[in-house]
């Protein structure tokens, strides 16, 4: 990598005519970005090689949220500092790129985790190549206004996107019914750490194939000359904003299936070069993992595409059965995919025909494994007009795997149940992973500098499990130097915030920080409902011994989510008040930042004091920011839930704060009869608080009882028609959660042993890296080679 800045000057100088110093930050970005590839060509082009002559594995995913590429690839290259450096002599800030756009290819947490997944394969020279879309606008950017969420256009490629090139000579075509449009591959080099070996991520751009019709034209037909290639552009022309809802529509199967049949004319293209017409070696050099049910659509494509071939049926599905696999993220009914026939047949009709095939197929072998037909009832993957995707992933795959055990048993036991029952050895657990590069190494390299010192190297950047050595040194000196990297952490985000946002926030306060998708089973609610307890016992001079605490929230809502957006409005109504009642102010801070996205990220995890993952038991997946405050330090406050179980497994729940209703307790509740109506009644203190969204304290726009507020406040205490009250168990958690709360704030004023629990949940938050679970993955389920560390 010596010869990067003449590269870079090179760069500069034929695309721009410039000196370094010259560039403007987009054009050094592009420039450095360009260079970059440069360098890494010949590398790439060998691990192109090396995967290609062995069994190799392919993610599909509809999201990959990279975030900002440049920092983290000048890191895993081994290059940022002495890159500082030179462009520092030039005068150039590596700052800069702090201008450039994230790229926001997914919405949150299952989109994140395929990024980090790309990273790790990478890095753990698992031959795995990721494929998606190229979406031209991707998660909207979030401004606040009044309060509200307002959605911009996320035109992430404006200034051009150095790290992906053109595959024009790859396009394939893909068609729907009556609609044929060209997929461009796009693809993305994912640089390994402390390895030459180097992935590839190719995402399909959806063009025309006759971007103009001159017949129209001379017609005076402008919007008709031009139809074809708006209709084939608009096939990726935006990522839905949906975390954890499912959207029937039909741009939506169009984009699942143009990525999925562009991604399988690629692999099979590939297969064919080298053997020709024999696809008896397909699936044993293939292995493709389904990122959710929204590739699924790839199952009979491949059994299609097969069949093309001169395949029969059942040879074609076999094939078709033993290649893919399938992650389950989510036990929420309303994400988990199901189309409607008549819509699947307007747009993919044969695909619709071979998924009723495969339908057929499963009846046919539950009968044949006398299964009753009650439970081959339930079991059917076209009913009632619907086609249930997750069936068809768990029928037409090898392996079904949740992400983390909860999950899994839950899958298990519950909204799988009946495919355990006939399948259990398909069923696996893979806990979720972060890499510790970004979330570490790159993001806090002072706490980074801390481990290596003991540690004794920088090997945990490729062996996250060597932090369990750090066990042994947390004394009195390391705490206070912990303490002290954390204190600069926060006076960064503090300026960052004020820089941002344009809020004061004072470091010397406590951060409790929440920041994720808004939904309501991850419940900000019962965080905003919890600081108007503490707000009103503080006024009342009940809590005369708290630390000054900033509750930090960022969260994008779905756009067509009222609920979520009103959440929005009621915390920073909520910041409105308690920051400038002179009773509180100095007491406590909300803020809600706005744009919350992977860059954010970066600077809040570390510094975050203690990180709130307050779900509703059983329904959060897994979570990965959990995992991400923990490698930094930060304490949980959660619920028993998802990963963050196996967080207070790993570090002992000692040293977290976890509360509130488990699994077990809300089935109780639930067949009991839960009735939120009663304790919010029989406790003033709840009715106080929950009442602030109806009594006048705060003004959703001067809706007087009848805005979203009071939806809201109905939706707690009476219900919907199509919801029972209080759904996720908010008034139940509700005082244990302010207890716990407390406690934690009590905690805090002991420096020593809070920085010590600290420590602890570094020492143990190995298991955490995507490292672990990536070569899990490649061991139990791909088969495929990876790296001995
Ligand atoms: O909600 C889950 C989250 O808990 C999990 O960590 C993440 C990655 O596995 O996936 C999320 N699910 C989705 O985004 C949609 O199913």
């Amino acid at each position: 990598m010596s010869n990067i800045m003449e590269k870079l000057e090179l760069t500069a100088q034929s695309m721009y005519c410039k000196k370094i110093e010259e560039l403007t930050p987009s054009e050094l970005h592009l420039s450095l970005g360009k260079a970059v590839m440069g360098e890494i060509a010949d590398n790439w082009a060998a691990s192109k090689a090396k995967h290609n002559s062995e069994r190799r594995a392919y993610y599909f995913s509809a999201e990959f949220l990279m975030g900002r590429m440049m920092y983290n690839n000048l890191y895993c290259l081994g290059i940022l500092d002495d890159v500082k450096k030179m462009l520092k002599k030039k005068g150039v800030d590596i700052n800069v790129f702090e201008d450039i756009d994230d790229a926001a290819l997914g919405n949150g947490g299952l989109g994140r985790l395929a990024a980090c997944y790309l990273d790790s394969a990478a890095t753990m020279e698992v031959p795995l190549d990721g494929y998606g879309i190229r979406y031209k606008y991707g998660l909207f950017k979030q401004l606040i206004k009044d309060g509200y969420q307002v959605e911009v256009a996320d035109d992430w490629q404006r200034f051009d996107d150095p790290w992906c090139l053109r595959r024009e000579d790859e396009a394939v075509t893909v068609s729907f019914k009556g609609q044929t449009v060209k997929a461009v591959p796009y693809d993305m080099a994912v640089i390994g750490c402390k390895t030459t070996n180097i992935n590839t991520l190719r995402l399909w751009q959806a063009e025309a194939i006759n971007e103009f019709d001159f017949q129209a034209f001379n017609n005076t037909e402008y919007n008709r000359a031009v139809q074809e290639k708006n209709d084939a552009e608009n096939i990726t022309k935006v990522l839905y904003p949906n975390d954890n809802k499912y959207e029937g529509k039909v741009l939506r199967l169009k984009q699942q299936y143009f990525f999925c049949s562009a991604s399988l004319q690629d692999i099979m293209r590939r297969y064919k070069a080298k053997h020709g017409n024999d696809f008896s070696f397909f699936a044993k050099e293939n292995a493709i993992q389904l990122n959710d049910t929204h590739p699924v659509c790839s199952i009979p494509e491949l059994v299609r595409l097969l069949m093309n071939e001169g395949m029969n049926f059942d040879e074609a599905f076999e094939i078709a059965r033993k290649t893919c696999a399938y992650t389950n993220h989510t036990v929420l009914g309303e994400a988990l995919e199901k189309w409607h026939a008549d819509l699947m047949m307007q747009v993919i009709p044969e695909i619709y025909h071979i998924i009723c095939l495969i339908a057929n197929k499963l009846q046919e072998e539950l009968t044949a494994k006398g299964i009753s037909e009650d439970m081959k009832a339930k079991m059917r993957i076209v009913d009632a007009n619907t086609v249930h995707m997750a069936r068809l992933a768990t029928y037409a795959g090898t392996y079904v795997n949740g992400v983390a055990k909860l999950h899994t048993e839950i899958l298990k036991d519950d909204v799988l149940k009946e495919w355990y029952q006939v399948y259990p050895e398909r069923f696996q657990n893979k806990t979720n992973g972060i890499t510790q590069r970004r979330w570490l190494g790159l993001c806090n390299p002072e706490l980074a500098a801390l481990i290596t010192e003991k540690v004794g190297s920088d090997n945990w950047l490729i062996d996250l499990s060597l932090l369990s050595k750090l066990n042994d040194c947390i004394d009195a000196k390391t705490i206070t130097k912990f303490n002290t990297i954390k204190k600069k952490k926060k006076v960064q985000l503090a300026e960052y915030i004020k820089k941002m946002d344009g809020v004061e926030i004072n470091p010397d306060s406590i951060y409790d920080i929440q920041v994720k998708r808004l939904h309501e089973y991850k419940r900000q609610l019962l965080n905003a409902f919890s600081i108007m307890t503490i707000y009103f016992r503080i006024k009342e001079g009940k809590l005369p011994n708290w630390t000054p605490t900033t509750f930090i929230f960022g969260a994008k809502a779905a756009p067509g989510y009222a609920r979520a957006k009103a959440i929005i409005k009621y915390i920073n109504e909520i910041a409105d008040l308690v920051n400038n009642d002179p009773d509180t102010k100095d007491k406590l801070k909300v803020v809600f930042i706005s744009n919350y996205n992977v860059s954010y990220a970066e600077k809040i995890v570390v510094a975050a004091d203690l990180s709130e993952q307050t779900s509703t038991a059983g329904l959060e997946a897994s979570g990965t920011g959990n995992m991400k405050f923990m490698l930094n330090g930060a304490l949980t406050l959660g619920t028993y839930d998802g990963a963050n179980i196996e967080i207070a497994e790993c570090a002992g729940e000692e040293n977290e704060y976890i509360f509130g209703a488990r699994v077990e307790d809300i089935e109780r509740l639930k067949k009991e009869g839960y009735d939120p109506k009663k304790l919010y009644e029989a406790n003033p203190e709840i009715k106080k608080v929950v009442d602030t969204l109806i009594d006048g304290t705060f003004d959703d726009d001067g809706a007087q009882g009848e805005g979203s507020f009071a939806e809201l406040h109905n939706a707690l205490i009476n219900g919907t028609s199509w919801q029972e009250a209080d759904h996720y168990f908010h008034i139940y958690d509700l005082p244990l959660y302010v207890e716990t709360k407390i406690r934690a704030n009590k905690d805090y004023a002991n420096r020593k042993e809070f920085g010590k629990k600290c420590l602890i949940n570094i020492a143990n938050a190995g298991k955490f890296s995507s490292d672990r679970a990536i070569v899990e993955y490649a061991k139990d389920i791909w088969h495929t080679s990876y790296r001995k560390v």
